[in-house]
């Protein structure tokens, strides 16, 4: 394990989702921006460097997922290490990402957060929702059917191929705020949006999951992709970062803004 890792008080992310819902692009989505300094105009001075060889070579190998070639593959069990600045001389917050179809897999015991990945669709189900809450809850010696504390993310991914039924007003097409920090008022929109979408696609078997297991979730909505049909060679992701902002704030590592004023919460 990398020294920073042993010594920064990590925090461990599980990202989960079944098979081919969009986990590994969305991460290395993640990681791509904030090491490119995509978010620099909200966040200056915000970095993010990828932690051991292990690491280096994941992030190498799934680089692929948002550059040129699309490839679609099962990731393997090792995580993902990063230590994130959020300002140049904030404390840097050093993160392990697990990224598995298997919720057990996606180490549920040590997890500090957790984001569902979900594909748009109309497939009905509950997309894992519930062996993730079983997983979770065995994991941490939790009763069968007792609520879960942990911070659960829920990502509808994907959002390029579904965003021409999306209405131009709707806060899932508006440009993402320029706080720099989660801005609240925006994600509850967001969040509202995307359940609402969900509920149309008849997954009302996930929406009823989420609420009854997880006291503390949001739904987002975001593309690694974005819209390639303007010929672009890179692809333009929109909002990936907003469960892991969300999932900052939480941790207490990034400001909130609920109105204008910011607030660490
Ligand atoms: N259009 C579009 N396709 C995406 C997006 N994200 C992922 N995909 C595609 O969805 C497929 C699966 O993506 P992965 O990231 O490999 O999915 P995963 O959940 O990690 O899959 P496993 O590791 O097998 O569990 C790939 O073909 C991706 O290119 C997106 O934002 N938009
Ligand atoms: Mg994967």
């Amino acid at each position: 394990m990398p020294r920073e890792y042993i010594e920064g008080h990590p925090r461990v992310v599980a990202v989960v989702g079944a098979a081919g819902s969009g986990k590994s692009t969305w991460l290395a989505s993640v990681v791509r921006r904030v090491a490119k300094g995509h978010l620099d105009d909200r966040f200056p001075g915000m970095s993010l460097d990828v932690l051991g060889e292990k690491s280096r070579l994941r992030h190498e190998r799934d680089r692929v997922l948002v550059a040129e070639t699309v490839l679609h593959r099962a990731t393997g069990p090792e995580p993902l290490l990063v230590s994130l600045r959020v300002r140049s001389r904030a404390r840097a917050v050093v993160i392990a990402f697990y990224d598995s179809a298997d919720a057990a897999a996606a180490n549920p015991a040590h997890a500090d957060g957790l984001v569902l990945a979900v594909e748009p669709g109309a497939v009905p189900g509950d997309a894992g929702i519930t062996r993730l809450a079983d997983a979770v809850r065995a994991a941490r010696g939790l009763r069968p059917h007792c609520p879960i504390d942990l911070p659960l993310a829920v990502v509808l991914t994907k959002l390029d191929t579904v965003w021409d039924m999306v209405d131009p007003g709707s806060p899932l097409l508006r440009p993402v705020p320029r706080t720099g920090g989660h801005a609240v008022s925006d994600s509850v929109d967001v969040h509202h949006e995307t359940t609402a979408w969900l509920g149309h696609w008849n997954r009302t078997d996930l929406i009823r999951g989420v609420r009854t297991a997880f006291r503390h979730h949001r739904y987002f909505a975001a593309t690694a992709l974005g819209d390639r049909a303007d010929g672009r060679r890179e692809p333009v992701a929109y909002r990936v970062e907003d469960p892991l902002l969300w999932l900052l704030a939480g941790f207490g590592a990034m400001r909130s803004f609920r109105g204008g004023e910011g607030t660490t919460s």
